[in-house]
């Protein structure tokens, strides 16, 4: 091994951490080896050099002070699920959901793919912690990577630094994330996770979701693996608290699919008719639970910051998003103001006369494609929201009294419902859908099953994964209430029936007062509804009983071809599919 290889790493003497760097580097070749401490001074010179680089752009320090741009190449702007692999010794381990590789094969060809991948480029080593410090919850990873976007990036949405490799001391147990940029080329683009070594390889590109190891590849597809092994969840959820005006704090997770409404429900800031309640966020992504001594099933936020969707983002539709990346934060494709401050569709009614759009070009408002790109980001550290809950920080995480899931559904699922208990829950969860989203690459709207949200996220067999789902239930005594909700769906003329946003406090309060066992409920053929005195109306504008009416209803025509669909997702995975599930879809179909 070259002699530039062998480590002296300034603050860790773990024998397993240095042998692993000496082995990747000696793999991929760099230049130079960067040990990352995560202290200001690191990130100030570090940001330096990305700016003297051209990686990321300096913006306009008056209107965003700290903040920073940057690019991605035009084929490299959202999650390449079609290039994500899951590779176990067993292909049925990863399942009929996954796209499967065999872990030999697939060290193969990407250490080939490696071999000298990092020749005049720096790596960067980057130690980070998935949780807070101190909690038996947290986890300790470490990214190898040759992406300076990457680090700056890692270092808002993980705890990063020396303070990981204190947390771990001598231990071998840390998720190992090699990233090889590789030109950002889709041919060389892979996103292989070795459950079996608690291992990553991300090639070929440089987009958030693929290559910040920490989030999707660690906290929920390798997580999802250990959460099964070691009796917990990892899940593509949310966590919000509500605190009532008599001081009362409820704790509630929600699974969307991407883009369909995390980030905006977990800042939710209620409508004047709400106040006195507070709702803070503790995650706006993801949620690792365990059961606690009390049998309630206690919540933690493995990340420190927020990778989230911009278009659509307005101080009226989400003023704590907008006030969180006013300052210090790392913006992706969105478009530039002349004075380079950054716009995006939905941050104005009235877009700016001129702008640069996403790939460098002039744009006008008679531009025809859109000045941002439709999964154009910002990540932006936790402790910027005004309204992040304090308990972030808190070791032992938040009791959870609710579990909501729900999806882009424009006909069909109605604004909310209720799991007549945890099993009905759990189907519920697992025949979720909804329209695709940008935050992938491939097609936009298409209606496709997505279980628990998990469908790109669960590392293992889903018919597994759904059978972990039953069997928590013994495990936990107080279990949370589960719940569907869809702020998606569209009147004859295509617009939402539901305004959204803020007002889905109404919908929070519903669920609220069910956990607590307030508020009354009927009984309908898919779960518990609103009843026409349990829901508030009051105070708002151009909605009433008939639109609620509207939002609320149970179409058969509609139901018989939902529960069809649900068919292809039991077909596909038949072989694994818990017997429970089966019969929870007869009872649907008998309670039509
Ligand atoms: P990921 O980060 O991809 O996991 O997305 P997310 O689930 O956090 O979604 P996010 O909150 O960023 O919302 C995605 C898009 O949906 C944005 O354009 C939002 O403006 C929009 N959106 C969020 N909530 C609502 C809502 O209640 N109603 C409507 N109509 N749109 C919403
Ligand atoms: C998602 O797609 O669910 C995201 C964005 O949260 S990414 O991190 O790119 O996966
Ligand atoms: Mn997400």
């Amino acid at each position: 091994m070259p002699m530039i290889y062998k480590m002296k790493p300034p603050y860790t003497s773990n024998a397993a951490v240095i042998r692993w760097v000496e082995e990747m580097a000696a793999l991929c070749q760099p230049d130079k080896i960067v040990w990352c401490d995560g202290s200001g001074e690191e990130k100030k010179r570090l940001t330096e050099e990305a700016v003297a680089q051209g990686i990321l752009l300096k913006l306009n320090q008056e209107k965003l002070p700290g903040c920073y741009y940057h690019r991605s190449k035009p084929d490299d702007v959202a999650r390449s699920e079609d290039r994500t692999f899951i590779c176990t010794s067993a292909a049925d381990d990863a399942g009929p959901t996954n796209h499967w590789a065999a872990p030999r094969e697939m060290y193969h060809k990407l250490h080939a793919l490696c071999a000298g991948g990092m020749r005049g480029h720096t790596l960067y080593v980057v130690p980070y912690l998935m949780g807070p410090p101190g909690s038996t919850l947290t986890k300790v990873g470490l990214e190898l990577t040759d992406s300076l976007y990457v680090v700056l990036s890692m270092r808002i949405m993980t705890r990063m630094g020396r303070i990981a490799c204190e947390h771990l001391g001598e231990s071998e147990d840390f998720n190992r994330g090699l990233h090889c940029m590789l030109e950002a080329d889709p041919a060389r683009r892979y996103i292989a996770h070795f459950p079996e070594d608690n291992a990553v390889i991300s090639t070929g590109s440089n987009y958030g979701g693929n290559v910040l190891l920490g989030k999707k590849c660690f906290a929920l597809r390798l997580g999802s693996w250990l959460a099964r092994k070691e009796g917990w969840l990892a899940e593509h959820m949310l966590i919000l608290s509500a605190e009532s005006p008599a001081g009362e704090k409820t704790f509630v997770t929600a699974a969307f699919p991407s883009a369909c409404g995390k980030t905006n429900f977990a800042m939710l800031v209620p409508p004047p008719h709400y106040a006195g309640w507070k709702i803070r966020t503790v995650g706006d992504d993801i949620a690792w639970m365990k059961p606690g001594a009390d049998g309630r099933l206690y919540a933690i936020n493995p990340e420190s910051g927020y990778f989230g969707v911009a278009p659509g983002t307005n101080a009226e539709t989400n003023p704590n998003a907008m006030e969180t990346i006013s300052h210090d934060t790392i913006y992706t494709n969105v478009a530039l103001t002349p004075d380079l401050d950054v716009w995006w569709e939905g941050k104005t009614k009235e877009p700016p006369a001129q702008l640069t759009d996403w790939k460098g070009r002039p744009w006008t408002p008679g531009s025809k494609e859109p000045a941002a790109h439709a999964n154009s980001r910002f990540a932006a550290p936790m402790s910027n929201n005004p309204a992040c809950a304090p308990e972030v920080n808190d070791p032992n995480g938040v009791p959870i009294s609710a579990i909501i899931f729900g999806g882009r559904r424009a006909t069909t699922m109605p604004l909310v419902y209720q799991a007549f208990d945890w099993i009905h829950g759990v189907y519920i969860g697992a025949t979720l859908s909804s329209e695709t989203t940008a935050a992938a690459m491939g097609a936009v709207g298409k209606l496709r099953r997505d279980p628990m949200a998990m469908l790109p996220f669960c590392g293992y067999n889903m018919g597994h994964y759904l059978r972990h789902w039953l069997r928590m239930r013994k495990k936990i005594s107080v279990p949370p209430r589960i719940f569907h909700v869809n702020w998606f769906r569209r009147d004859e003329s295509g617009k939402f029936i539901w305004p959204g946003f803020g007002e889905n406090m109404r919908v929070l309060k519903w669920i609220l007062d069910r956990t607590h066992g307030r508020a009354d409920a009927l009984e309908s053929p898919l779960g518990w509804v609103p009843g026409p005195h349990d829901f508030d109306l009051s105070g708002m504008k151009d909605f009433d009983a008939a639109k609620m009416a509207q939002a609320q209803a149970i179409n058969m025509e509609d139901w018989r071809r939902e529960i069809m669909a649900h068919d292809d997702l039991f077909f596909e995975l038949y072989a694994d599919l818990p017997k429970e599930l089966t019969f929870q879809r007869e009872l649907l179909v008998s309670r039509l």
